[in-house]
């Protein structure tokens, strides 16, 4: 082995630090999972109840979700104010209301868009930037306001 080719062996592990650092940070989906949870009465929810997404850095990046269902019953993810991002067979990309159905067992993952457009204030929501409710519309409970994202620009 010569010198330099020893050199780099030893820069390797240094330049894969680098690189994973700088490839988390770009191109890669920001990715946040939701699983679904029985509740007593019947009733079900999402966990965690609370999220907060930066969208400090390209507004281009995509946003995943990952609804996870490991219930025996079936549940749905909805979210208004929020889209889901698809691609049609015959339409190409659309972008409908977030409402989701997640078999028991299934786990699914989904792009997320945010809705344009003027919204109702929610009162919990304190901080900077826009808020969404999100809950499982087939199981929610009467005085069940759901669960929160923040969306920070
Ligand atoms: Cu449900």
């Amino acid at each position: 082995m010569n010198r330099s080719t020893g050199r780099t062996i030893q820069l390797l592990p240094l330049f894969l630090i680098v690189w994973t650092v700088l490839n988390s940070q770009t191109g890669r989906p920001e990715t946040f999972q939701f699983t679904a949870q029985e509740l007593a009465n019947q009733q079900a929810t999402w966990s965690p109840g609370e999220v907060t997404i930066r969208r400090n850095r390209d507004p281009q990046d995509e946003l995943v979700f990952v609804l996870v269902n490991p219930t025996k019953r079936t549940h749905a993810f909805e979210s208004p104010g929020l889209l889901e991002l698809a691609i049609d067979d015959q339409d190409g990309p659309l972008a409908r209301p977030l409402r989701v159905t997640v078999a028991p067992g299934e786990s699914l993952q989904i792009r997320v868009g945010v809705a344009q457009g003027e919204r109702e204030p929610d009162p919990a929501c304190t901080t900077a930037g826009e808020c969404y409710r999100f809950y499982c519309p087939l199981h929610r409970g009467d005085n069940d306001p759901g669960g929160i994202i923040r969306v920070i620009p």
